[in-house]
């Protein structure tokens, strides 16, 4: 199949997945078309099969606001030509949605582009329910020929908040497990818990959604029975917040700042449990690269991430802001050894098991199968 592509090229979840998505079927012989503003950061070397096209977005001086959006449904009207592409894949709903409904209009006459959306998290759990992009998330999901979602939960919360009645495939994230896989005794252990001590790890991009703040709050208990460490990987908004919680805490010793990483398997592989306490959570890729790395997740219950974490078998779920619980759990798996070595083998192995990308690919290609025959 000719596919394109859009996507945020950033960091970010919806990103990584599209990312990973499109080499992984370029790998299985497809022919991709990214279209974005910037090469995706995952796209770091030649793949075959892979071409970009960069969306030119014009500075005109009567133009306050960039119009990203019509740019990109050009570009993709121009793509879909030139290229004779099948289909269209876009993640994340704004604007990409809507773009590709646009070029889909423009090329009604030459082309019968099919346009498939996947709902990410975000886009519709909170910026879509926005009243300035409400009607138009509800208008291009129900015009999209196929909308997938990352969990049940997401496709629930899509159709009842934008009261929708349309078939949504719930095709969770994937993870390749030969690269994300438990590494023994990673040197970057010594160098970030140089006395042996326990590592607690988070990575996200500190969003308020996140409740970074609750990790260091979490560590701030576990350091009371167990001396550990907190790692804290990646940027955003409430970095700075967070550090000055460390420093009103008396807690800069125990929490180190390493922002944004590559390497990040290593990383994880220096850490013995890993912390999620979102406020929402459509998916939660992070935890599940985790997960792959065999590090057991303690995680708030919200959105998918009880779709992801077994409670009691692959980590622990406690309610959003109990910070008692989610320490408690987590010196309970940092003081008792077998219980751990358990944890973390039944984390890896349901990665492997349930999303691997050997296991996902295959429902995005039976996706646009079905698509393309309807
Ligand atoms: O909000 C973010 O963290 C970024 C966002 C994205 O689209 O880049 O992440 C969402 O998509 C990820 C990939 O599907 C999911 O794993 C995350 O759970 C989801 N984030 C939220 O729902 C908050």
């Amino acid at each position: 199949m000719k596919i394109g592509i859009t996507c945020y090229p950033t960091y970010g979840g919806s990103g990584v997945v599209a990312t990973e998505l499109g080499k992984e079927l370029a790998l299985r012989g497809h022919e991709i078309h990214f279209i974005s503003y910037a090469l995706p950061f995952r796209l770091t070397k030649f793949f075959e099969n892979i071409m970009f096209h960069e969306v030119e977005i014009s500075n005109y001086p009567l133009f306050e606001f960039p119009l990203y959006s019509l740019a990109l449904a050009s570009k993709m009207v121009e793509v879909a030509k030139y290229e004779k592409l099948d289909l269209l894949h876009v993640h994340y709903a704004i604007p990409h949605a809507s773009s590709a409904y646009l070029a889909k209009q423009m090329l009604k006459d030459k082309l019968d582009l099919k346009i498939t959306t996947t709902l990410h998290g975000t886009d519709i759990t909170l910026v879509g329910l926005e009243p300035s992009f409400l009607p138009l998330v509800k208008f291009s999901i129900e015009e999209s020929d196929g909308v997938t979602a990352v969990s049940r939960f997401l496709k629930e919360k899509t159709l009842t908040n934008y009261s929708i009645e349309k078939q949504i495939d719930v095709i969770p994230n994937f993870i390749d497990t030969e690269a994300y896989k438990p590494i023994k005794d990673c040197v970057f252990r010594k160098s970030l818990a140089p006395h042996g001590e326990k590592v607690l790890i988070h990575t996200s991009n500190f969003r308020t959604v996140k409740r970074v703040s609750d990790t260091i709050r979490i560590l701030e208990q576990v350091i009371k029975e167990v001396p550990a460490k907190l790692i804290l990987v990646g940027d955003g908004p409430d970095r700075s917040e967070c550090e000055r919680l460390c420093r009103e805490l008396h807690l800069c010793e125990h929490v180190k700042f390493l922002g944004k990483q590559e390497g990040l398997v290593e990383i994880l592989n220096s850490a013995d449990v890993f912390l999620i306490p979102s406020q929402s959570e459509s998916f939660g890729l992070s935890a599940l690269e985790a997960m792959a790395c065999g590090i057991p997740v303690v995680s708030s219950s919200v959105g998918g991430l009880p779709e992801l974490i077994k409670h009691n078998e692959t980590g622990f779920i406690a309610e959003i802001g109990d910070i008692e619980r989610m320490a408690k759990y987590v010196i309970d798996l940092l003081t008792n050894e077998k219980k751990y070595d358990l944890f973390s083998k039944n984390a890896r192995k349901r990665a492997v098991n349930v999303f691997d990308t050997s296991k996902v690919v295959p429902l995005y290609e039976e996706h646009y199968k079905k698509l393309l025959n309807s």
